[in-house]
């Protein structure tokens, strides 16, 4: 049911809006972008984002849930498959599909991935980083690419860092969406609990601080989360798969973790609205992307 508290909604447009693409064409950048808001983690490396993040859109006028989503691969570990399980789930409930590429990459690579979607909601194809094209003509080739694809509806061009052309998509996305009640409450901004987003925070920074392959053999658990009367004291486990990386995250003398543990703790008091004590423990457990035990335990 949804939980309209009895009010009427006339002509309200209501639906889920989901983003796909190649890792780091910038689904994460774009999602905060529409929110107005960060909600989503964002780094320059790829893979960055493992799941499906909903966040609500809240209008008189409409609700829009978006979904970003991990970047398109072939899998290599059961991290990567639950990863692009997340993708298929957001597939099938699409009401618009927003497809991104990178507007500095050459078309191909991204129209083979998303004719491959098979989507059967309407689509637009959206050519992010236009801000960073340095060759002219380049972005009018790749529309008058995709805007003679069977599966593109229209293509938008925008800068999702730099604001640019947002409120058009925003306004595109409202013509292709259906009209409906909302499905939730219109001061729900997300259906992840707050630990979820305190989590991927530290992730984010993990991601920032290490170089490499580390990040990838990461991921974070926040297992305490406890407000108290002047802070909210945090405490997050930090889990890698071999011990050498764990001397890795910790640094000389615990000089990296300290670091990453002062990044984190800014971004989370900001995103809280709260003092914050955080505390970070590094654990190892061998395998862990492979093991569906752990993955379980961990969220994905
Ligand atoms: N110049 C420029 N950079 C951008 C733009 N949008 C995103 N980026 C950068 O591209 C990188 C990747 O952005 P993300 O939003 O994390 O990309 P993603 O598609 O969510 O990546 P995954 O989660 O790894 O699949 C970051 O360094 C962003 O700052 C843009 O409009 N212009
Ligand atoms: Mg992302």
């Amino acid at each position: 049911m949804p939980r309209s508290g009895g009010a009427f909604f006339f002509n309200m447009k209501v639906g889920f809006v989901n983003i796909f693409g190649k890792p780091n064409a910038g689904k994460s950048t774009l999602l905060n972008a529409l929110m107005g808001e960060k909600m989503a983690i964002v780094s320059h490396k790829v893979q960055t984002t493992r799941h499906r993040i909903k966040a609500i859109l809240n209008e008189k006028e409409y609700q829009i849930i978006l979904s970003d989503t991990p970047g398109i691969i072939d899998p290599k570990y059961k991290l990567h498959e639950k990863m692009m399980q997340a993708v298929k789930g957001s597939l099938e409930d699409a009401d618009v599909a927003l497809l991104i590429a990178d507007a500095r990459e050459a078309v191909e690579e991204s129209h083979e991935i998303f004719q491959k979607l098979r989507l059967k909601a309407p689509v637009i194809v959206i050519l992010n980083k236009s801000d960073a094209v340095k060759e002219e003509g380049a972005i009018e080739k790749a529309k008058a690419f995709f805007e003679g694809q069977p599966y593109c509806k229209e293509v938008v061009i925008i800068s999702a860092l730099r604001n640019k052309g947002i409120d058009e998509l925003l306004q595109r996305i409202l013509f292709y969406l259906p009209e409906g009640e909302p499905f939730y409450d219109s001061d729900d901004i997300s259906d992840m609990p707050t630990r979820f987003f305190v989590g991927e925070l530290v992730r984010e920074k993990i991601f920032l601080l290490y170089q490499e392959e580390l990040p990838y053999h990461t991921t974070v658990l926040v297992q305490e989360f406890k407000e108290k009367t002047t802070l909210i004291k945090i405490t997050a486990d930090i889990i890698v798969q071999r011990d050498t990386q764990k001397g890795i995250i910790l640094g000389e003398g615990g000089k990296m973790i300290k670091q990453l543990g002062t990044l984190a703790r800014k971004d989370i008091e900001e995103f809280l609205g709260s003092k914050v004590f955080l505390e970070l423990y590094v654990k190892v457990r061998p395998k862990w992307r492979d093991s569906d035990l752990f993955l379980k335990e961990y969220g994905y």
